[in-house]
């Protein structure tokens, strides 16, 4: 199902999530397998300047019972943006997005956005993640008015190419109006299309009652959780956002989607395009079933097979008189 972003034209409105099969060109190579009429771009995990090893192991946990979901601290772990910035050569048939893992400042920023714009292609989209979890000591951008500031500012003065934010979820909606009106509508002149709405949800812990032990190692056992517990905020994000944005910002919806009718959701809601992490982690061919899935709900809820027709057309449920 075709979306846009930007001037960005995308074969199918599913892809992976930033950290799910994108932190090597072999892995990407596993979702550039299936058309990009299935996935219909590639997201590169965040990057740095310099490679990073990343946060002590084990420092992914996935449960895949009835309800996928995750508790992540990878920390940040790439091969740096140099290694990324060529990986765009073999990645010709759909469009990418290179991730800024968030941690470059002045020089290295200005460096990083320098060597994206000279990128000779048309379809590549930057996105600036602005919700690392993971990596201690340094505080989630997107909760921070005044590093958001900072970094945006720096950001929309040099960026050439369409770029947007990887955002952490909110929890108040104050959170959501000071973002759009602050930082989001003023950087629609310079480029903004998009927000990816939303990275996992930081400070989780999954806990091995048996073993009275933590699931993963890093940062005292606690990291992003993902999967399901992340579908119901990612949703009224979504949708608060859908609200308020200008409709030159598109919405990635991106929080527990692990079917067609999960990502239907959050059409419904206003996203443009959704992202799959954690119900891709053992497998990025499950893609091919939500994509059908997702195709198949499509057809019964537009009868010209387009989703533009859907976005964003959820209707609130009416109060009732008690009696
Ligand atoms: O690397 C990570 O631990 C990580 C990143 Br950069 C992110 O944006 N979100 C996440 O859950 N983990």
């Amino acid at each position: 199902m075709r979306t846009k972003i930007g001037n960005v034209i995308f074969n199918s409105c599913i892809w992976n999530a930033s950290g799910v099969w994108g932190t090597t060109v072999e892995e990407m190579s596993r979702l550039t397998d299936m058309p990009p009429d299935v996935c219909g771009a590639v997201v590169m995990k965040s990057c740095t300047k310099e490679p990073r090893e990343g946060n002590i192991r084990p420092r992914v946990f996935v449960n895949n019972g009835f309800h996928h979901e995750s508790l992540i601290s990878v920390g940040l772990a790439n091969r740096g943006w140099d290694y990324y910035i060529e990986a765009t050569k073999q990645i010709t048939d759909r469009p990418i997005f290179i991730s800024e893992g968030g941690l470059a400042v002045g020089d290295d920023l200005a460096e990083f956005i320098g060597k994206v714009n000279d990128i000779q292609r048309n379809d590549i989209l930057i996105e600036f993640n602005f919700s690392c979890p993971n990596v201690e000591g340094h505080p989630q951008v997107g909760y921070d008015y005044s590093l958001f500031q900072e970094r945006i500012d720096f950001i929309r003065e040099r960026i050439q190419k369409p770029w947007g934010l990887k955002l952490p979820p909110y929890h108040d909606p104050s959170q959501i109006h000071t973002i759009t009106h602050s930082f989001l509508i003023p950087s629609v002149e310079k480029g903004l299309c998009f927000i990816t709405c939303c990275n996992s949800m930081g400070s989780g812990m999954i806990v091995n009652t048996i073993a009275k032990k933590t699931v993963i190692a890093p940062n005292f056992g606690v990291g992003g959780i993902g999967g399901y517990p992340l579908k119901s905020i990612a949703l009224g994000n979504v949708w608060r956002f859908f609200k308020i944005l200008p409709g030159e910002i598109s919405i990635i919806g991106c929080g527990g989607v692990s079917s067609g009718v999960d990502a239907m959701d959050l059409i419904l809601a206003g996203a443009s395009a959704v992202e799959i992490g954690t119900a891709l982690y053992d497998d990025p061919r499950a893609l091919v079933k939500i994509n059908k899935t997702f195709e198949d709900l499509v057809m019964s809820l537009s009868p010209n097979n387009n989703i533009d027709q859907i976005r964003g057309t959820l209707t609130v449920e009416k109060q009732i008189d008690s009696t």
